[in-house]
């Protein structure tokens, strides 16, 4: 393939920053801090301005309500504006005030019913006035011994819940829907799996599509053929990019089976080649963002280094050679089918991605050009003053 032609397709290939990948994040064993981590919005706007800067391909931040806070949220596109991004999907969040132990949306108590509701009905204005074009919901919904609840009521009540909020959707926005086959729930969650979160999409109309994350399944599922399947329905509506090596881990992308990263963008790009409208327009359309825990790890550099990760793995998915693939397929060649696709994951696109990077004006490499530049050194000691004057501890602080 010419370069102009992958130079081509790489413009296009965008992946969101999670405002809370910005921020101190832990288990629930507890918080490492870092100095120069992020907490109020501006800060995240701030850090992942940087992180587009120096990769190029993340223009958007992701929303988290009420982790993310405004005043006037008016305000909020010039705002991220200003620091060379805008707003990407906004992530309400019904896990963790007290009144959801039992539940949000499948909730047995309508007052609950209606309180989370009503929080997905603020998080679709703030999409209005942020410009944003998608709601992601991901639930704790659940329970976590057999004979709690009732799996078909609490269906029922989550596709009435869902439904009120779908009709409060503006024509061009999404309701992506993820799933997630365990946690916090340990004996069943509500929404564990692509063929239920699919089931509930199809009930809610067009503009709800499923989200894909790495990390929900059981070890050993076949990702990839999920997304195939869900681009073929043309149900696919976004992906979260992490890498695990047990369960939900989070890790940065890439860090544990880049093979199986690339076999997932092996579906999406024969996605976003197909003949059939539908599917194409699904792939192109598939709303991707990280959604990683920078435990260990700085939170910018972190992020830089899975967008690098991720973009290498999208450019070697274009390469592989799908006439030829075709053609092996047909003829029963097992082996050089594999040969093929091994022929694209062994490309070292790193020269090409460096090019790519020089002609828009980029450093050829993110992460190096990032350290240069001196950011996080020069952010650490306002943000340290910030939070002591605001009687927040920022160092060393476990819990
Ligand atoms: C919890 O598993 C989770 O990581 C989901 O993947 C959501 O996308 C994210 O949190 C934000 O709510
Ligand atoms: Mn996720």
């Amino acid at each position: 393939m010419d370069h102009a032609a992958l130079f081509k397709r790489l413009d296009h290939f965008m992946v969101e920053t999670p405002s809370w990948g910005l921020a101190d994040s832990g288990t629930r064993f507890g918080t490492f801090r870092q100095p120069w981590a992020a907490k109020v919005i501006d800060e995240k706007f701030a850090d992942a301005g940087q992180v587009q800067k120096y990769t190029g391909i993340c223009p958007r931040v992701a929303l988290h309500i009420p982790w993310d806070t405004a005043a006037d949220w008016s305000v909020i596109s010039a705002m991220a504006k200003a620091n060379g991004v805008s707003v990407g999907a906004i992530n309400p969040n019904v896990f963790q005030d007290p009144d959801y132990q039992f539940g949000s949306i499948c909730h047995t108590d309508e007052k609950v019913r209606q309180k989370a509701i009503a929080h997905h009905l603020e998080c679709i204005d703030i999409a209005k006035a942020t410009g944003s074009d998608a709601i992601s919901l991901w639930y704790a919904d659940g329970s976590n011994y057999p004979g709690q609840a009732c799996f078909r009521e609490r269906k029922h009540r989550m596709q009435d819940s869902l439904a009120q909020v779908y009709r409060a959707l503006p024509k061009n926005m999404r309701l992506l829907v993820e799933y997630k086959f365990f946690e916090p729930a340990f004996y069943h969650t509500d929404l564990q799996d692509w063929g239920s979160s699919l089931l509930l999409c199809n009930k809610l109309g067009p503009q709800a599509q499923v989200l894909v994350d790495t990390g929900h399944h059981a070890q050993g599922t076949n990702i990839e053929h999920i997304v195939a399947i869900l681009l073929d329905e043309g149900r696919l509506g976004g992906f979260h990019f992490n890498n695990r090596k047990y369960a939900d881990d989070d890790l940065t992308v890439g860090a544990i089976n880049p093979y199986e990263l690339f076999l997932i963008f092996c579906e999406l790009v024969a996605g976003e080649e197909d003949k059939n409208n539908v599917v194409r327009d699904t792939a192109l359309n598939c709303s991707y963002m990280f959604d990683q825990c920078p435990n260990h790890k700085p939170t910018i550099e972190s992020i830089i280094q899975s967008a690098v990760c991720v973009q290498e793995h999208y450019a070697k998915a274009i390469l592989v050679d799908r006439a030829a693939l075709k053609q092996a397929r047909d003829n029963h060649d097992v082996v050089l089918c594999e040969e093929i696709l091994k022929d694209a994951y062994n490309t070292d696109v790193r020269p090409q991605l460096a090019e790519w990077r020089r002609n828009k004006g980029l450093d050829p490499n993110p992460l190096k050009a990032f350290r240069a530049s001196g950011y996080t050194k020069k952010v650490t000691p306002e943000r340290v003053a910030k939070r002591k004057s605001s009687g927040v501890v920022t160092t060393g602080a476990f819990g």
